[in-house]
């Protein structure tokens, strides 16, 4: 394992800072800590744990500038892409604020009257809940606030020390969340960072960790399942998606054309729910294709602290490989190169804004994660054959429909296996609804109750009065 990290930018390619590495002994030494300090934690009321999450809160609004300017610093993401990441974190933290009451009350479900026996008095069934205890928090670099976020805020108020692994991506911002957690008033011990690669992730995996939370690739997302199998512990995993977008004949073409050119590009394409895939009928392929291509045309690519500016860089240089590999595979096998499809020539990780016509399932463009600026649009001449070709993947993160009529969209979207469906709009997360996967975009839910609950354990009292 390296001693530091290097902590690069995306835009500049110079280096920002050398990061000291938690090796195995720090990630041993981290987890003891936080095994020792979680239960005087969970003995606090949920109204003392709720009062340093709404400081953290405020402490966002507060910094948002210093904390933005990080962020695009080390992942490259637009200024205005990451104040707009930072000021949306409020609005989750309402929602497990306002909703963890709630979830934590115990459940009376069953009460016997006292009988006139020894020993018989009232019986009372109750369900209470418990927390995990320490978990594990690997997180992706994307959203570092808003993947973090939905799982160390609720995490904490129900009671659970947190191990919190931000991508090596994200490295500063991982410790700049620590900072203001620490300064919101959440114990050092409580809440620590664990700073590293993908090794030091697996080093905190050895740890006897009681839950492990992870956002990331479908690749670590599987290592990450095989090394907490044997430890029996709660798993979740959300994963990455290729997902589908289908504009029906009756679609509002200007509308679909601009949703999906935003939920295409947007943070450069590298959202886990990012459209990755267009199918079109026909009867609209040409309009829709027109407008969509102006949207894109009109797309500000540049300097990343420029506020106006909607693309940047990509986050990792190994992407720009990914991407070029999809676009010569399509271009080979024949699809239309409509616009962009190569590093630009300038210093930064920096792709063109690139649109493919003409494609099919052959390529790895409309199979494998893009997870870049890169669109693939395909004509369709039904809704039959919009949704074959929908279903075929093995990821089930998001599906979207473009259309007039409800029902028709409705009825398309329940055949296919994904854990959000949106009919007229796209890459959009919303608190009050579980964020979850199907097949290889993963297991379990955050957000919404579910996402509160998944970090408690149920107990069965039989309480029965002497
Ligand atoms: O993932 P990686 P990235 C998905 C998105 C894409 C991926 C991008 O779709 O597929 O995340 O994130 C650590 N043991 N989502 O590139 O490489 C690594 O250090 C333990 C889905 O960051 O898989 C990092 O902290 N840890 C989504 C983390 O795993 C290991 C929302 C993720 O790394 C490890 C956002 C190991 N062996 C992004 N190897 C959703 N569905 O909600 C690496 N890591």
């Amino acid at each position: 394992m390296a001693d530091v990290l290097s902590v690069i930018n995306p835009a500049t390619e110079a280096l920002i800072q050398e990061v000291p590495v938690d090796d195995e002994a720090a990630v041993a030494q981290k987890f003891k800590q936080a095994k020792r300090a979680q239960p005087e934690w969970a003995a606090l009321s949920l109204a003392e744990r709720i009062k340093p999450i709404l400081r953290f809160r405020e402490l966002l609004i507060e910094r948002v500038d210093v904390l933005a300017t990080l962020l695009t610093s080390e992942t490259g993401k637009p200024i205005t892409q990451a104040r707009n990441e930072i000021l949306a974190v409020p609005g989750r933290i309402d929602f497990f604020v306002e909703n963890a009451a709630d979830v934590l009350a115990p459940e009376r479900v069953y009460c016997e009257p006292a009988q006139a026996l020894p020993g018989m008095g009232t019986l009372e069934e109750v369900i209470g809940y418990d927390p995990l205890g320490v978990i594990a928090n690997i997180s992706a670099w994307n959203y570092p606030y808003f993947v973090g976020g939905n799982v160390f805020i609720p995490a904490l108020l129900m009671g659970n020390a947190v191990l919190y692994k931000p991508s090596e991506v994200a490295a500063l911002t991982g410790g700049a969340i620590a900072d203001l957690l620490h300064d919101a008033g959440i114990p050092k011990d409580v809440f620590m960072p664990v700073i590293g690669s993908g090794l030091t992730g697996a080093a905190l995996l050895e740890q006897p960790i009681d839950g492990v939370f992870f956002t990331g690739s479908y690749a670590t997302g599987q290592k990450i399942a095989v090394a907490a199998a044997p430890k029996l512990i709660r798993t979740q995993l959300e994963l990455g998606g290729k997902d589908p977008a289908y504009v029906c004949p009756d679609a509002n073409v200007a509308v679909a054309a601009a949703g999906l050119a935003d939920g295409a590009f947007y943070n450069n394409g590298q959202s886990c729910c990012a459209v990755e895939r267009i199918y079109v009928h026909a009867d609209v392929y040409d309009e829709f294709l027109e407008a969509f291509m102006k949207t894109v045309k009109s797309f500000k690519l540049g300097d990343s602290t420029d506020p106006d500016t909607y693309l940047g860089p990509v986050s990792r240089k190994p992407q720009l490989d990914v991407l070029a590999d999809q676009v010569a595979d399509a271009v080979a096998k024949g699809a239309a190169l409509r616009w962009g499809g190569e590093r630009l020539d300038r210093p930064g990780w920096y792709f063109a804004p690139t649109v493919l016509t003409e494609v099919n399932h052959t390529m790895t463009v409309m199979q494998e994660e893009s997870f870049g600026p890169v669109i693939g649009i395909q004509r369709v001449a039904s809704d039959e054959e919009a949704v074959g070709l929908m279903q075929d993947t093995p990821y089930g993160l998001t599906a979207a429909v473009y259309g007039t009529d409800r029902e028709r969209a409705i009825a398309i979207l329940r055949q296919l296996k994904t854990g959000s469906a949106y009919w007229n709009c796209c890459d959009r997360v919303s608190p009050r609804l579980p964020w979850s996967g199907r097949g290889h975009s993963g297991l379990g839910a955050t957000l919404s109750r579910a996402g509160i609950s998944t970090f408690l354990q149920p107990r069965a009292w039989h309480l029965r009065a002497g």
